[in-house]
């Protein structure tokens, strides 16, 4: 029988519902919850094609220790009497957890609990770390508690969305679409999207503003002046529920309108456009994302665009508001459980000795942590020092996504026992872990996650737990009883966690902290498989209260008020003679992370296919790359090699480049790197937006391009892109030592059987290659070698590993690399959802399409979760303009 089950998307922190359906078969497949109150049935590309994501390869489904299989029971005693003995012998500070807000609430809570009550440690830190920190610390320096005070709905009845920081059309699709829907119906609404880069998200922008990088302090605060100059400020709002505005308007009065246009680089009319605008208009609701948090100056960044919401009263109203947009599924989650290694549990500080009593009576522990522990850069930093002799690193893969990677993946191979907890056998985390121990994936396990507006809800299983796969939460019970501590975590299912944490969060409350769910005390099994999405605060014996904070004062500072900071802007130019590129990071639409899930699909991995960096074409002809070429970015720290992609949306001078690709998709293409540790002083929160770089070409003997029906094996070139294609694989080459034999080199790394023959040439004199092998009528691989960038059609080769060669004629036509006209080349992808590229694009707007839509109706392109219609825009206003010139 077929069976459909209610879940949440794992990727993005949007927290979309969606339906799982498995068939009788086995199939599955997702589409969108049209009832859940976060997307309403929408999906993106990414949560449309989760069932390709959830297949066994690469699984880990068996606890190994030192790369051999072991049991659970010797995989668990092994982990606990480590952990105790470095406790035993060097104190509890010397044994750390390093965490994820990809966990479930469950599991996160039991992480905490252990370290921070039963170690009695506080030496559990988590990649929000890199994610979050800044607006937490923001947050609680401005509000005294760490609250998002809106909903998503204020992004329907806003009149002016600013977006800065914030990639929202590529990193949150839904509510991307979901503000384009607004927009589209009230026209009069305005969007400005603050960001050095033109991104996709500047498509609906009536006002980009391109800052330098890291000058956000400076917008912020002459915005602060300019409001209080015209009268914008709510004098009723101000006394009645804030503090510190005159040392704040004091440290703002020092920044001057025209040093505002010189530390950003702004024309003086969109300043003061931006400026107006927000002045004029009541209903403003500021998102934040990255581009803030991820910064030297995250945390003032926050406070400066909170300065100005407290200043106007606006906040906490129906479309008013600052919104900080969580990445992670469980970031909010991961918060609430005091996952952070500055925090508490449910809200509560670990600085407050009233805080850590109530916790620990809570939780009857034998003790608490009372100082804060290393926060992740600091404890990797401990860990190369010797410092840390146990690290159980859950659900996050640090050798990736760390700043200064190289040296937190030499810490991790120095640290004495290193435990990690994840569903894939091989990152380049769990390659130098101790004990590998196999978690349930989403499918799996279940839990709750809260997204950025606050909502709790359901991750259901709706699949068998796959080998001897273990959910996170009971591998940490299980530990934590053989470490001694029986009783406390005797759970036996996630309903009894998540009852225990609802329990702590209304524990002696009373209204003091704005964490509040006891209304779920004490739910059993059935009530918590039926819990409907819901947001906080819901406390015991109320009903769905109010969703919005903040908008009559209540703040949680002891005095009830908010705090204006006093902020002032910092240098934000890294950059000198020897590294003259301010290099910034960030994501791509189509991949998530490490590339560990949405790697394995072939639709995902088709938008685009390499790890690359955009530059200026002004840049890109300095240092002499032409586009396809390969550029190699330096820093002290480390290098990488990509593809440049060249282009006007990145500014002058500026270099962007996403953080996915890994050693396990690359030769040499992971960013963090190149990325050094500056953090924030106060969050702790790596700067990963603003690296000084050198970048120069990269110089090869040889380019290629090749699809394969096999993984193919150790390329052994220096430049290398692997990536999952429909039917196989595909692989991009660059080459700086001559290979004696290219048919050897494919024989071996597309692991062709012996007695079959190439059919193809090699030219002697220009060095090209052209080699393709068949299995009668199937095609195994087929290799495209140049002195320059392959010119080879990418879609139509990978769609011959599909084809029929039976037909000689055929076969050649492979080995020319050029398409028959039966079969025109789709050119790169640009609709995921339908697979269409480029070329199909454009030959429907030569076939008469003038508009998105109408290439919609044609092609179906963008009309699924709409992701791409900023770029198929961009394809037809291309067409048009060369059509009108
Ligand atoms: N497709 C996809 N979606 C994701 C994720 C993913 O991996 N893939 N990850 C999720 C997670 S965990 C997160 S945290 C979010 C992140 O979501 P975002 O923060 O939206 O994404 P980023 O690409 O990291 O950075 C956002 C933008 O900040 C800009 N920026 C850089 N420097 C500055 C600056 O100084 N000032 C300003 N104003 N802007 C600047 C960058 O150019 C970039 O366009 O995405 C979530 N969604
Ligand atoms: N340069 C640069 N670096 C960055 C950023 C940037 O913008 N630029 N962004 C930062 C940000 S915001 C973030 S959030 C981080 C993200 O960085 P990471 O957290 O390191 O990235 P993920 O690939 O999401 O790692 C999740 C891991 O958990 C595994 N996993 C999946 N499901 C489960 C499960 O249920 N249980 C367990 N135990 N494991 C599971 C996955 O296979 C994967 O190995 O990167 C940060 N690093
Ligand atoms: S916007 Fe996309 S990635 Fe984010 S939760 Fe929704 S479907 Fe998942
Ligand atoms: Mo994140």
């Amino acid at each position: 029988m077929e069976k459909a089950v209610k879940t949440t998307c794992p990727y993005c922190g949007v927290g979309c519902g969606v339906i799982a359906t498995v068939a009788q078969d086995g199939t599955v497949s997702v589409t969108g919850d049209p009832d859940h109150p976060s997307n309403y049935g929408r999906l993106c590309s990414k949560g449309s094609a989760l069932a390709e994501t959830i297949d066994l390869d690469g699984r880990i489904l068996h606890p190994e220790i030192g790369g051999r299989p072991a049991s659970w029971d010797e995989a668990l005693d092994l982990v606990a009497e480590k952990f105790t003995t470095a406790i035993a012998e060097h104190g509890p500070d010397s044994v750390a957890f390093y965490v994820s807000g990809q966990l479930l609430t469950e599991d996160y809570y039991v992480a905490n609990k252990l370290m921070k009550g039963f170690v009695g440690s506080a030496n559990i830190d988590t990649n929000s770390r890199l994610c979050m920190s800044s607006s937490v610390a923001g947050h609680r320096r401005a509000f005294g508690a760490d609250t998002v005070s809106g909903t998503y709905e204020d992004l329907d009845l806003a009149d002016l969305v600013v977006l800065t920081g914030s990639n929202l059309a590529w990193c949150h699709p839904v509510l991307y679409q979901r503000i384009a829907a607004a927009k589209a119906k009230r026209p009069g609404m305005k969007v400005v999207v603050i960001d050095p880069r033109r991104t996709m998200t500047a498509d609906i922008a009536d006002l980009h503003l391109a800052i330098r990088p890291d000058t956000d302090v400076a917008l912020f605060v002459g915005l602060f002046s300019h409001l209080v100059s015209n009268g914008a400020v709510d004098q009723n709002y101000v006394a009645a529920h804030t503090s510190g505005f005159a040392d704040a308007f004091a440290a703002a009065g020092g920044v001057s309108f025209g040093e505002v246009l010189e530390r950003t680089g702004l024309p003086a009319m969109q300043l003061r456009e931006f400026y107006r605008l927000f002045t004029a208009t009541e209903k403003v609701v500021t998102c934040y994302s990255q581009g803030v948090n991820q910064s030297s100056s995250g945390t003032d960044k926050v406070n400066a665009i909170l300065n100005c919401h407290l200043a106007t009263g606006r906040i906490g109203k129906p479309g008013m508001g600052p919104f900080s947009l969580t990445g992670q599924p469980n970031a909010m989650g991961g918060r609430e459980v005091g996952g952070l290694a500055n925090m508490l549990a449910a809200h509560m500080a670990i600085e407050s000795a009233d805080d850590r009593d109530r916790v620990q009576r809570f939780w009857a522990s034998p003790s608490i942590a009372d100082k804060p522990g290393l926060k992740a850069v600091d404890l990797f930093q401990a860990m190369a020092e010797g410092r840390i002799k146990a690290l159980w690193i859950m659900a996050t893969n640090p050798v990736v996504s760390m700043p200064d990677a190289e040296a937190v993946e030499a810490a991790i191979q120095a640290c004495p026992f290193v435990v990690v907890s994840d569903i894939i056998k091989q990152t380049d985390t769990a390659r130098h872990a101790d004990v590998v121990l196999p978690s349930l994936g989403w499918g799996e396990k279940s839990g709750t996650v809260t997204n950025s507006e606050r909502r709790i809800s359901r991750q259901r299983a709706f699949l068998d737990a796959p080998g001897e796969a273990m959910a996170d939460w009971r591998q940490l019970a299980e530990v934590a009883r053989r470490m001694g501590f029986v009783e406390a975590f005797a759970y036996d299912a996630p309903a009894e966690i998540f009852s225990e944490h609802a329990a702590l969060s209304a524990f002696e409350n009373a209204g003091s902290r704005d964490f509040d769910i006891g209304a779920h005390v004490g739910l059993d099994a059935d009530a918590y498989d039926a819990l409907e999405p819901f947001q906080w605060p819901r406390p015991m014996g109320q009903a769905r209260t109010e969703t919005r904070f903040f908008a009559d004062g209540g703040f949680y500072h002891a005095d009830g008020k908010a705090r204006f900071i006093a902020v002032e802007p910092a240098d934000a130019d890294r950059t000198n003679a020897d590294y003259p590129f301010t290099l910034n990071t960030g994501r791509i639409r189509d991949q998530w992370h490490t590339m560990t899930r949405t790697g394995k699909s072939a639709r995902l991995s088709s938008h685009i296919a390499e790890p690359f960096a955009e530059l200026h074409p002004r840049d890109a002809m300095e240092i002499g790359i032409g586009n396809a070429g390969l550029v190699e970015i330096e820093s002290p720290r480390g290098r990488v090699v990509v593809r440049a992609l060249i282009t006007e949306r990145q500014a002058r001078g500026s270099i962007f480049a996403p953080m996915h690709w890994n050693d396990q998709f690359a030769a040499k293409a992971r960013i963090d790197a190149v990325v050094p540790a500056i953090v924030d002083r106060l969050s702790g929160q790596p700067a990963s937006k603003n690296v000084a770089v050198a970048a120069r070409r990269f110089t090869v003997r040889h380019y290629g391009f090749a699809v394969s029906q096999v993984k193919p094996v150790d390329p052994d070139a220096a430049y290398w892109a692997l990536a999952k294609a429909e039917g196989g694989w595909r692989l991009e080459l660059g080459f700086t030592d001559p290979v004696a034999e290219w048919a050897d080199w494919c024989r071996r790394v597309f692991v062709i059987p012996d007695g079959v023959e190439p059919l193809g040439y090699t030219d002697a004199q220009t060095g090209d290659a052209r080699l393709a092998f068949f299995d009668g009528p199937r095609l195994l691989a087929a290799c495209f070698l140049a002195r320059e960038p392959v010119a080879v059609a990418r879609n139509w080769a990978i769609a011959q590993l599909s084809a029929d060669h039976a037909n000689l004629r055929k076969r050649f036509a492979l080995v020319a690399g050029r398409p028959g006209a039966d079969k025109p080349d789709p050119g790169a992808t640009v609709c995921a959802c339908f697979g269409v590229g480029v070329n199909q694009i454009v030959a429907a707007v030569r076939g008469g399409c003038q508009s998105v839509e109408a290439v919609g109706k044609v092609l179906n392109a963008g009309t699924n979760c709409g992701s791409c219609r900023a770029e198929i825009r961009g394809v037809v206003d291309g067409c048009l303009a060369a059509a009108a010139e």
